[in-house]
């Protein structure tokens, strides 16, 4: 099935028939002093050019973070999401644990944004999916509650059909679930790869649901991690994974997705691997 999201002016397809949709995740103050102490003074210029850079540079859809110490999310993620709504043409995937800030973020996003994101808890699913519904949008459902995210395949799946089913039960459209089965810092655990991978499998041939992820997780802590994250794509992309959430400034990421798309069939007579070539990427 297709998700099929909104921006100002245009529209983008996640699918398994589709090329592979680029999420920009590049406006996350997460780790970057100088964007959050921006952020937290309501300047929002640092913002403006990081979705101008990563629309540029190939993002489909623009993940929206501005969770920091000292910011009001209620308060900034609305401006914020109208910002980059004024900038660029593409949909806007808005990312916030803060329901407060979600429902003010989504009254001023234009198009049919992605909602990022909800948990497997009674408490995260009622509070949002109701924002969904009204709103008409797509969510990303994270495959964890309460006790955490499990190591185990099974049990994400387990989480990912309680989304599903929560899911039904507010009248969203199944297609208007992307699940997050959840890549994990590989220095920490061996098996976080492998597991996740498992998890796209078990989630594509139960649920048939699309699928996101966090590929610059994967690297966390290590070095080398543009070269650990592109080798981590094209198996999560082979196991079912139609989308993710990465850099699209980093080169190497761009050409490897670009290959891989033609690999999977996704681009007939390599059109769009020979034109980004040809550009010099
Ligand atoms: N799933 C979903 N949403 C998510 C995540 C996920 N949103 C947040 C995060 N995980 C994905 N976004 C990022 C953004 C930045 C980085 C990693 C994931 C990152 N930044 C570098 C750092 O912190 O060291 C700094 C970037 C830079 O080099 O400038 O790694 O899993 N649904």
């Amino acid at each position: 099935v297709d998700t099929i999201l909104e921006g100002s002016e245009e529209q983008v397809l996640i699918g398994p028939q589709r090329p592979f949709v680029l999420i920009g995740e590049r406006i996350n103050p997460s780790g970057k002093q100088r964007f959050a102490s921006s952020l937290s003074r309501g300047d929002l210029s640092l913002l403006g050019d990081e979705a101008l850079a990563q629309a540029e540079s190939g993002a489909h859809v623009i993940d929206v973070n501005v969770a920091a110490e000292g910011v009001d999310e209620p308060v900034v993620l609305p401006l914020a999401v109208q910002a980059v709504s004024k900038l660029v043409t593409i949909p806007i995937c808005i990312d916030t644990a803060n329901a407060e800030a979600l429902a003010a973020a989504l009254k001023v996003c234009p198009g049919k944004p992605l909602v990022n994101s909800v948990t497997g808890e009674d408490a995260s699913l009622e509070k949002v999916l109701p924002l969904v519904r009204e709103r008409g949008c797509a969510v990303i459902g994270l495959c964890m509650d309460s006790t955490g995210i499990s190591a185990s395949a099974d049990r994400r799946l387990e989480i990912a059909e309680k989304i599903m089913r929560a899911a039904e039960k507010h009248r969203i459209p199944s297609e208007d679930v992307v699940l997050d089965p959840l890549a994990m810092a590989i220095g920490a655990d061996s098996g976080a790869a492998v597991g996740a991978m498992e998890a796209i499998r078990l989630i594509v041939c139960q649920l048939g649901a699309n699928t996101t992820l966090g590929a610059s997780n994967i690297s966390f802590g290590l070095p080398e991690r543009s070269l650990i994250n592109r080798s981590f794509l094209p198996m999560a992309m082979a196991a079912g994974l139609t989308s993710a959430i990465l850099d699209p400034l980093d080169v190497g990421m761009r050409k490897t997705v670009a290959a891989c798309d033609l690999l999977m069939g996704h681009d007939e007579y390599a059109t769009s691997f020979l034109q980004h070539s040809r550009g010099g990427w």
